[in-house]
């Protein structure tokens, strides 16, 4: 446990992630196999979502960066200097600078779990600019975090960008917007990045490129698998596919089962039929109305939104 009260990781005797078995074997005994796309990033699956931010068919880091590039006036005029920015989850080295720059912040205030990204992300922004106070708090921000004394009178903007939030069926992101609500305390606002409900091929397109690499990102889950969980699940007989889901307005990430395969994991042992599959992710899409009535449910009222030059991508601001 770190110095929250914590537990990153609980290892059992043999080295074994509990949590991770634990994940992995209930979502395999269910009637629609399902794992918790969190362990989608391991190192290996980090840095292939890293990979998938630069093809070509994967547009939200791209759509995301150009807003944050080109309004900055805008974001500054709305958002107002002197604010301690709280990001949720390691700052990323493009996006988080082009918000700082903009807007005059009075603190930086970056959250995560992960301790070695959080220092990196901390000592990154710290270095890029010189004399702005940088508070890294290690943190699991899905309940209220206690933040830095030296914050306690600065509004705060939270950041949380990346459409990260589609990632939550609605009812854990309403949970975590109250949270958010309730780490930033009163007068806060928030920053925060909604991919947009367009055209179903682009969107199926973005999560199945050409050149294979978010098949590689979903399939790397099975190797986790097999590797950490002592598993003989026949990687080669799955392959990827994402679908969208018209009634949840989302994008699913599956491993479907070529031929009908028997494998074993942890010690129990599982049976696919071909054409079944392995859910891995969600990933939420919104128009204006279902991203406002998200934002209000996890109580934030929506004030501003901007969106790219092709309309694909949003960023909202709203107020506690
Ligand atoms: C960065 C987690 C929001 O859902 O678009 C990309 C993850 N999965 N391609 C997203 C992801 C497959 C990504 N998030």
């Amino acid at each position: 446990a770190n110095s929250q009260g914590i537990q990153l990781v609980d290892l059992d005797e043999q080295g074994i992630d509990r949590a991770f078995r634990a994940d992995v074997l209930a979502g395999l005994a269910q009637e629609q196999k399902a794992i918790p796309a969190r362990w989608l990033y391991d190192d290996a699956g980090s840095q292939l979502f890293e990979d998938i931010t630069q093809v070509p068919e994967y547009y939200p880091t791209r759509a995301e960066t150009e807003i944050l590039e080109n309004r900055g006036e805008e974001f500054a005029e709305a958002i107002g200097a002197g604010r301690a920015v709280v990001e949720f989850g390691s700052g990323s080295s493009v996006k988080t600078p082009l918000l700082l720059k903009a807007i005059e912040p009075g603190a930086y205030v970056p959250l995560d779990i992960a301790g070695d990204f959080l220092r990196a992300a901390a000592a990154d922004l710290s270095a890029k600019f010189p004399g702005l106070p940088v508070h890294p708090v290690e943190a699991d921000f899905t309940k209220k975090v206690e933040l830095p004394a030296e914050v306690a009178d600065m509004p705060k903007l939270g950041f949380f960008p990346g459409s990260t939030i589609g990632n939550m069926v609605p009812r854990t992101a309403v949970d975590l917007l109250r949270s958010m609500r309730e780490t930033l305390s009163d007068r806060a606002k928030l920053l925060i990045g909604m991919d947009l409900i367009k055209d179903r091929k682009v969107l199926e397109a973005a999560y199945d490129d050409a050149a294979g690499v978010t098949a590689e990102f979903n399939l790397n889950l099975l190797r986790r698998i097999n590797r950490e969980l002592d598993g003989t699940i026949p990687v080669d007989k799955f392959h990827h596919e994402a679908r969208w889901n018209d009634t949840f307005a989302r994008i699913e990430m599956h491993a479907v089962a070529d031929a009908d395969v028997e494998f074993a994991v942890a010690g129990q042992t599982f049976a696919m039929q071909a054409g079944e599959t392995i859910h891995t992710e969600n990933s939420h899409k919104f128009d204006v109305r279902s991203a406002n009535t998200l934002l209000l449910a996890g109580h934030w009222t929506p004030v501003a939104r901007w969106t790219d030059a092709e309309g694909r991508f949003s960023v909202i601001l709203a107020e506690a």
